[in-house]
């Protein structure tokens, strides 16, 4: 990773008044979600963008399934390529710092707790043509012990229903329960399953169209997705970074070869520490993500999934 880039522009943000952290706890355990807008500057989202082509262009380091950058190459005709980067934190400084962002670790204290770890980082880019994500709930991904997690959704672009926004079933987190999936088979979108037979209708759900500098956080088992990106051009760009309590385990892998590890005891420790302590501190820090990838869909799924066209 490169440490010899130029600082970040300084967050403006102000801290919230104990009366603010109130209300969007209030918003958060009734809705699910919450939006805060205005959560980064311009001068910060477009240094996000501009990480967002070096790392599509694999100039911060290697990204698995990128392609490198042809002679004469155009950003846009890198960035045009690729729906989603993963782990864009483990090889940029910016993004390490963006998990941390003043306003983002001030929404996650009010909604999560003191101390607040952060496991995964994904950049959509999402370009013109590409596909959105089905309904799903993040937790059937990213399992915590104590159903604390969180995403934090940066919009890098304004985002649109035209250009492919988040859509959210708000009080869709109350149940509690991880619905089942299936394969939907729908080119609108990418190879990630659908949560089905949960209580709600696609009536039951808003758009969340926010200008570019507002953060989205939602909550683990809210439902939501997204549509394909059906502007003329452009792109829809999100930093979508995930966060839980410290104070829980994240049993998000297995064992590592050879290791012997009771179920109870299985937790992810690639983690950054954005709040508060650390009480598993004394088991160190490990690096086991690397940055890939998404597919799109366009090649096929892989594992015998096939679209229905
Ligand atoms: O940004 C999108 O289009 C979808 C993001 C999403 O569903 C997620 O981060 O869980």
């Amino acid at each position: 990773m490169s440490l010899s880039l130029p600082s970040p522009p300084t967050s403006t943000h102000q801290p919230f008044s104990a009366e603010k952290r109130a209300e969007i706890a209030r918003f958060w355990e009734e809705n699910g979600y919450y939006v805060c807008e205005n959560a980064l500057s311009l001068p910060e989202v477009e240094a996000l963008r501009a990480e967002t082509a070096r790392i599509c262009a694999g100039e911060a380091g290697e990204v698995r399934g990128a392609l490198p950058r042809l002679e004469g190459q155009s950003d846009d005709e890198v960035l045009r390529q690729y729906l989603c980067i993963h782990f864009p934190h483990k090889i940029s400084a910016l993004m390490v710092n963006a998990l941390a962002h003043p306003a983002v670790v001030d929404v996650l204290t009010s909604v999560i707790g003191p101390d607040v770890k952060a496991m995964q980082s994904m950049l959509f880019i999402k370009a013109a043509g590409k596909p959105g994500q089905a309904w799903h709930q993040d937790e059937d991904y990213i399992p915590t012990r104590d159903r604390s997690l969180c995403g934090a959704w940066i919009a890098l672009d304004d985002a649109t229903t035209q250009n492919g926004c988040l859509w959210i079933i708000p009080g869709s987190h109350k149940p509690g329960i991880l619905w089942e999936q299936e394969w939907h088979g729908d080119r609108r979108f990418d190879c990630a399953m659908e949560s089905v037979g949960f209580p709600y209708s696609d009536a039951d759900a808003i758009p969340v169209e926010v200008k570019a500098g507002a953060v989205v956080f939602f909550n683990g088992y809210t439902l939501h997705r997204s549509l394909p990106n059906r502007a003329p051009s452009g792109y829809r760009r999100a930093l979508v970074n995930h966060y839980m309590s410290a104070q829980s385990f994240l049993p998000w892998h297995g064992p590592r070869e050879g290791e012997k590890v009771g179920m109870a005891k299985l937790d992810f420790r690639d983690i950054v520490m954005v709040a508060g302590t650390d009480p598993f501190a004394y088991k160190g820090i490990e690096s086991r993500a690397a940055p890939h990838v998404r597919s799109a869909g366009n090649g096929g799924c892989g594992n015998g999934l096939e679209y229905e066209d």
